[in-house]
Order: C-alpha cells, then sequence, then structure tokens
C-alpha cells in the first residue's frame, strides 16, 4: 500500500480564522519557521474553522487548526496541540483588561470593576461550553454570575452604584472574548452602567480603545499574540493587566492524529 503522507492527508491545509487575528500571524511564522512550504494557512472565522473541525472529526480525517486555550472545542473533542520546539506560538499567554485614557476620572466605578476583574480559565470555559450548546451569550454571563456571586463581588465590593451612565466595550467575535466581554458587561450593567458591547476586527478594538472611542477591552492576548497592535497604541492606552493568566494558542489536531509536534507537518 502506499503512504500518504501528512500533508497529502490535510491537503497541505491549515484551517485559520479571521485574518487579523494573532494566531494568524503566528502561524504564518511557523510555516516560514517550519519551512511548511507546500502549505496555505486558510483564513476563515473562529466558527468556520470549529465547523471545519467538527466535520473533520466525524469523519475522522486530517485536520489541523489555529488553536486557543481557553476554548470550549477542549472540552466538546479529543484534541492535542502540536508540540512546537521552536517556540513560535511563545509560551503562556495573559489576557489583559486596557481601558482609554481618562477613564479613571470619567467612570471611576467602571474602572475600579475593570481593574478588579481577575478570573480562570475555568471559568471562562465555563460561559463558552454553555454559548457553545446553544445559549446566547448574555444568558451564559448572566447565569455564571448568579452562580459565582462570590468571585463576582470580589470586583464590584465597596464599589458604588451609578445611574445609567453609558459605557463602550470593544471585542472580537472570538468565542473566548464573546465570553469574557458579555461577563464583565453584565457585571457592569448590575451596578448601573448603561453598556454597549462593540465586535469588531482586531485593530479597530486597539484603535477604538487608543483613541477613545471605546471605553475599554478585556481582549487583549499578551505578551505576544496581540504584540504588534499592543506596541502600535501602548502610549495611548492604559493597559491594567492580566484578567486571566494561563492562556495559550498553536497548532491543534485531533488526539487519533498520529503527529505530535510541528515538524510532523513536513512528513
Ligand atoms: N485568539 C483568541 C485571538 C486572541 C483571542 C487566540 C484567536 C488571536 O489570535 O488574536
Amino acid at each position: 500500500t502506499e503512504e500518504v503522507s501528512v500533508g497529502e492527508q490535510l491537503d497541505f491545509t491549515i484551517t485559520g480564522i479571521d485574518a487579523g487575528a494573532g494566531i494568524m500571524a503566528a502561524t504564518e511564522n511557523a510555516i516560514e519557521t517550519y519551512g511548511l512550504d507546500d502549505y496555505q494557512l486558510q483564513p476563515s472565522s473562529g466558527a468556520a474553522m470549529t465547523s471545519a473541525l467538527d466535520a473533520a472529526i466525524e469523519r475522522e480525517e486530517a485536520i489541523v487548526v489555529t488553536g486557543w486555550t481557553p476554548h470550549w472545542k477542549f472540552a466538546a473533542y479529543d484534541l492535542k496541540y502540536l508540540e512546537d520546539p521552536e517556540g513560535v506560538f511563545g509560551a503562556a499567554e495573559s489576557i489583559h483588561t486596557i481601558v482609554r485614557e481618562g477613564l479613571d476620572a470619567d467612570l471611576p466605578e467602571a474602572y475600579q470593576v475593570l481593574d478588579n476583574f481577575y478570573w480562570t480559565p475555568d471559568h471562562m470555559g465555563e460561559i463558552m461550553v454553555e454559548v457553545n450548546e446553544g445559549a446566547e451569550p448574555a444568558d451564559a454571563a448572566a447565569a455564571w454570575i448568579e452562580g459565582n456571586q462570590d468571585i463576582v463581588s470580589e470586583w464590584t465590593n465597596g464599589v458604588d452604584a451609578v445611574d445609567g451612565e453609558a459605557i463602550t466595550l470593544a471585542f472580537v467575535a472570538w468565542d473566548s472574548e464573546i465570553a469574557s466581554t458579555h461577563m464583565i458587561g453584565a457585571v457592569l450593567e448590575s451596578i448601573g452602567y448603561d453598556v454597549t458591547l462593540m465586535s469588531m476586527e482586531p485593530g479597530p478594538m486597539f484603535t477604538a480603545v487608543a483613541t477613545g472611542s471605546a471605553d475599554a477591552m478585556v481582549a487583549a492576548w499578551l505578551p505576544a499574540t496581540h504584540e504588534s497592535y499592543y506596541e502600535d497604541f501602548k502610549e495611548d492606552f492604559v493597559d491594567l493587566g492580566a484578567n486571566l493568566d494561563g492562556a495559550k494558542i498553536g497548532l491543534v489536531v485531533p488526539a487519533y492524529m498520529d503527529i505530535d509536534s510541528i515538524e510532523d507537518l513536513k512528513n
């Protein structure tokens, strides 16, 4: 029998997400670094990536996707990260909260809650799993808040209620950021804010907070994933630090695939 190479099984395709995502640039880097010259990175969206993954797993076919943690796909499927001996995808990432200049003076209560906001990959994952199972993000966020009053009260303790002041949160419709942004938006609503969530591309998200057209975001993956966006704007906004530690990006395959490392994609 003739051996079909890993590359042929994969149609020399890495299934990506939206073109502006940091993981897309990192994957182009990996293609270069590991000499995967025959491969193409296929841009799509987070939703299209997970449906391609689902379809491949259904048929037990080969697939490699741009993957990240926290993400519900690791709860839904048996997956593995490919080892990255060259360290192209960086080590552990944190997700930072970033606010516009002047927010502390203009909306001090919101600033305080955003500054206090900190949770774990498991917490975020709980909302993501609900949303993947069909819940509206706002409903999943409300249910999580309801069930985690002890955690939420650590962010809101001692913060005064407000009277319908407007606040705008920018985010990108990645599953992880849909979860976090709806959750913190609902917490701000619970203390009296009139919250608007604005979904946009990653570049515009950083621009919006840097120019003040959005008040805040909770979606900056650092130090590596969003490094280039961050470097462009870091003088123009306020980084409140990590709201989550232990995030990760990389190339992900179903566990049944007989490869362990990005290097094996060359076979
Ligand atoms: N992600 C999820 C984003 C950050 C959050 C890993 C897909 C990115 O690559 O930019």
